[in-house]
């Protein structure tokens, strides 16, 4: 069975009440929750790690290498200003894919750069929390047909 390591970094602990508006009113357990379930009808097993924090980031992608297949990530606000996590996802080599709850390119111009989507197979943005899910099926479709 492929492991999928879902990582999520700084303030997506505080959805559900961080501006609604924006990120809507799941917290990030409901979130979990929803990808739990979407991985078991795929097949893949699931591991879960948030952090508000870039070097707990980067040690869990580094502890991926040889303990998962692939990786979901939303890096937060890191996605347009860490090149630390970019090259971590570069270094581990593992098949990875970049989620944004909001439609990024519709705010503010800093959201519109993402240094870390180009280490990335693919990068999936303002569809709320289903995108985690579709970026898990994007991962089940790539680990069977390598695409
Ligand atoms: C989440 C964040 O915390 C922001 O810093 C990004 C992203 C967007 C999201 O849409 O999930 O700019």
């Amino acid at each position: 069975m492929k492991t999928v390591l879902v990582l999520n970094g700084p303030n997506l602990n505080a959805l559900g009440w961080r501006e609604q508006g924006v990120y809507g009113s799941m917290t990030l357990a409901d979130i979990e929750r929803s990808v739990a379930a979407s991985a078991e009808k795929l097949g893949l097993a699931v591991r879960f790690f948030q952090s508000n924090h870039e070097g707990a980031l980067i040690d869990e992608i580094h502890a991926a290498r040889g303990t998962a297949d692939g990786i979901v990530m939303n890096p937060g606000a890191f996605t347009h200003y860490s090149y630390a996590i970019r090259d971590a996802i570069a270094a581990v080599d593992l098949p990875a894919i970049e989620v944004h709850l909001s439609n990024v390119y519709k705010r503010e111009p800093f959201r519109h750069v993402s240094v870390t989507a180009p280490v990335m197979l693919g990068v999936v943005a303002g569809l709320g929390p289903i995108g985690y899910e579709l970026a898990l099926q994007a991962l089940a479709a790539h680990f069977e047909h390598g695409r």
